[in-house]
């Protein structure tokens, strides 16, 4: 359908107030063909805008605003706050609002009925009552590689890159909930940012939460640095929640609330999304009304992160070829990277990660035989010996949890 001239000017207008450009439309230059199977991406016509601020991202919507971080941008240990992907459901809070908040004192609301004392702590006092910890934790899409999944869904068509692992400072959330105290008949959170409705309804367009065992774990945290600074604004400025390896849904920007509940949360974005059938379903159906389950720890994936497509290698000569792989709660085992479609195997030198739930580096050295085409692929394996898959494992109509293995290609010279 065509835009009307009313709806261009009201998307400007909407755009500017974000303070974003919209240079227009074009089909995009770097989302290369050959890193998905499907390649469906490359035939959709994306905006082009750009956020103040960030680099090397590919946009894929502006209403709400979405973007994901090319994959090279990966190889550096930690995702720069630049480089940090955007996954928006409404509309975000203009920073004079948040401005205005932290002026006052921006404060985060304890409640819900399974919370024994509710508080109100501001942003300070969270920052001299409960001790500070850094850890590097790692932020995946639910819906990362939907681009790839077929029969297409709805959705934001994310290529592989809507993740992002980098040092997060806060407190713990386990330490504020004892704070407050917790009922025993606790069994989930959910939070609450101060962002609001596409529609113009002024409530958080999502709210959703993690099992109370995850709320209490030492790396889940209410944050307000990442990478030694304070949160770029459409990451969540100045307040986030932050668990690590579950669907980054589930961390909340712009924290204003956190509710204990005494049941799995009921927000925004917890019935419709972010599930899976419980009962496989056929490819492409889109009919199963049956039980779904939520999206709880993400599977294990890596990226190839050095070796762009297209480049030229020297037959027979030794090539490095690195990446990240991580595997939502458990750790990365191995990681495999072949030349031949996956006839043979190259094993790589997988490093620790620097805490629980932070990507690893991987590297290995590999050559290709003759000249022409061949693609690298890499595959990573979960501390329970369970493989990344060479095509979409489990099809789902919300296209979620898409670990296909990623791949590139290179000529030999
Ligand atoms: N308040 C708020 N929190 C949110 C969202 C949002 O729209 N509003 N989006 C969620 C989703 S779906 C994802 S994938 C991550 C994206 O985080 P990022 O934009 O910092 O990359 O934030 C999550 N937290
Ligand atoms: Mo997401």
């Amino acid at each position: 359908m065509k835009e009307t001239d009313q709806n261009k000017e009201n998307r400007r207008d909407f755009l500017k107030n974000l303070g974003i450009s919209l240079l227009g439309i074009s089909t995009l230059s770097n989302f290369s063909f050959e890193n998905f199977l499907g390649s469906k991406a490359l035939a959709k016509e994306l905006p082009s805008f750009k956020i103040e601020g960030k680099k090397d991202l590919i946009y894929h919507g502006d209403r709400p605003m979405t973007a994901e971080t090319e994959i090279y941008a990966l190889d550096s240990d930690f995702t720069k706050p630049e480089n940090f992907f955007v996954r928006n459901n409404g509309v975000p809070p203009t920073l004079e609002t948040i401005k205005a908040r932290l002026k006052k004192g921006w404060t985060l609301e304890i409640g819900g009925e399974s919370v024994v004392n509710s508080k109100t702590y501001t942003l300070d006092e969270l920052k001299k009552k409960f001790k500070t910890y850094t850890y590097a934790l790692t932020l995946e899409c639910g819906g990362n590689g939907r681009g790839e999944v077929l029969p297409s869904t709805k959705g934001t068509q994310w290529g592989y890159g809507a993740v992002a692992c980098g040092r997060w400072t806060g407190v713990r959330l386990k330490d504020i909930l004892e704070d407050c105290g917790i009922k025993k008949d606790a069994v989930y959170i959910g939070y609450y940012g101060i962002d609001t409705k596409l529609n113009g309804e002024e409530i958080s367009p999502i709210s959703r939460g993690v099992p109370i065992s995850k709320a209490l774990q030492d790396e889940t945290l209410v944050a307000w640095a990442y990478e030694g600074k304070d949160i770029p604004l459409y990451n969540g400025y100045p307040l986030r929640l932050v668990c690590g390896g579950y669907p980054a849904s589930t961390s909340g920007k712009w924290l204003s609330k956190i509710v204990v509940r005494n049941k799995v949360h009921d927000g925004e974005k917890m019935e419709g999304s972010y599930r899976v059938p419980v009962t496989p379903v056929k490819p492409g159906d889109f009919s199963y009304k049956g039980e779904t389950k939520i999206i709880e720890s993400m599977p294990v994936r890596s990226v190839i992160t050095n070796v762009k497509n297209g480049t030229k290698v020297k037959v027979n000569k030794k090539f490095e070829v690195r990446g990240k792989a991580w595997a939502g709660e458990l750790f990365v085992k191995d990681v495999f990277v072949s030349c031949d479609y996956g006839v043979t195997w190259t094993k790589a030198k997988v490093e620790k990660p620097l805490n629980r739930l932070a990507w690893q580096k991987w590297s290995a050295e590999v050559s290709i035989p003759t000249k022409g085409y061949y693609e690298i692929w890499a595959r990573a394996v979960d501390s329970e010996n369970k493989s990344q898959p060479m095509v979409l494992a489990q099809w789902n109509p919300g296209g979620y949890i898409n670990n296909a293995c990623h791949r590139v290609n290179v000529y030999g010279v």
